[in-house]
């Protein structure tokens, strides 16, 4: 077997030689950003929302990328094509780069560019038919003043606290309050609540403004759902007829218990079903094409 090529700063190297420093500050400080994205059936899904997002994390850490977008977009197609990937996980990370010991970013003088794609397949196996078991986690998610969610930083401590928690609690994936007590998101999704035909999510403050998410909202809006971004409670949760969560990774996935509580009638519901089934057709029919 061949070794896999990483895109490593405008060059393509083998995967063993795709290297930083330890004195790069993404490495030091978590200081950089990054996205995951997914390509289905030969297109990257929703390419230019996931840049876009790339380029807003960058900005607010006051931090420039060494590439256009359109530089951007064809280093990861190329990524693509090189490794001869239709389906694939792309993971594109910017690190602040080389520097020195001590945080001042001033010490970097370029950032590191580098772009992975690999094969993956569905995060949750058959969970999508039997749904997942969800635990809220006593950690709150990073407050927006502290280090705002929306930034998809290097630094994910926070998230991987929660995942911590949840393994330790014996769930699969983990749902984070806001310190004022709303249903924020899960570790690495956001979050849909079900509610007498009517479908709620929080509002982005408290979490990453989810391309999936957005995505859910216009499917659902298509099928003419009403969707309220509001404050979310434990009470709702507990309650809801249908919870699913949606995320790059874990695509629409159902979420049949909630701290032991049994969500509509232990079953995927409905709505939940038609999403799994609508995301589906959306992700292998629209995209950039690979090739
Ligand atoms: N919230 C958080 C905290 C995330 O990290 C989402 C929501 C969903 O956003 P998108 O735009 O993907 O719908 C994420 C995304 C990984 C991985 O490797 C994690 C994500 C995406 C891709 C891969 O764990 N999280």
């Amino acid at each position: 077997m061949t070794e896999p090529l990483i895109y490593s700063n405008g060059k393509f190297v083998p995967k063993s030689e795709a290297t930083t420093s330890i004195f790069d500050h993404g490495f030091l400080y978590g200081d950089g950003v990054f996205e995951g994205i997914r390509a289905y059936n030969g297109r990257v899904f929703k390419l230019e929302e996931h840049l876009d997002r790339l380029y807003d994390s960058a900005k607010a850490i006051a931090m420039d990328i060494p590439m256009s977008k359109e530089e951007m977009t064809e280093a990861v197609l190329e990524t693509l094509r090189k490794n001869n990937l239709k389906d694939a996980y792309i993971r594109l990370i910017v690190s602040r780069g080389v520097g020195d010991l001590g945080l001042d970013p001033r010490k970097c003088p370029t950032r590191n560019v580098f772009i992975i794609g690999q094969e993956w397949g569905a995060m949750y196996g058959d969970l999508y038919e039997k749904g997942l078991k969800a635990v809220t986690v006593a950690v709150r998610r990073n407050a927006p003043d502290a280090l705002s969610p929306n930034i998809k930083s290097l630094n994910y401590l926070n998230n991987i606290l929660a995942k911590i928690e949840a393994n330790d609690k014996g769930g699969d994936e983990a749902i984070f309050l806001d310190n004022s007590g709303h249903i924020a998101e899960g570790s690495g999704d956001n979050i849909f609540v079900i509610k007498n035909g009517k479908v709620y999510t929080p509002p982005t403050i408290s979490n990453l403004k989810g391309i999936t998410r957005a995505t859910a909202i216009e499917l659902l809006h298509e099928r003419n759902y009403e969707v309220f971004e509001q404050n979310i409670g434990m009470f709702d949760l507990y309650t809801a007829d249908e919870i699913f969560v949606t995320g790059t990774a874990a695509e629409s996935a159902p979420i049949t218990n909630v701290d032991g509580r049994i969500i509509g009638d232990g079953q995927v519901g409905p709505v939940t079903k038609e999403m799994i089934k609508a995301f589906e057709e959306i992700t292998t029919t629209t995209g950039t094409p690979i090739y």
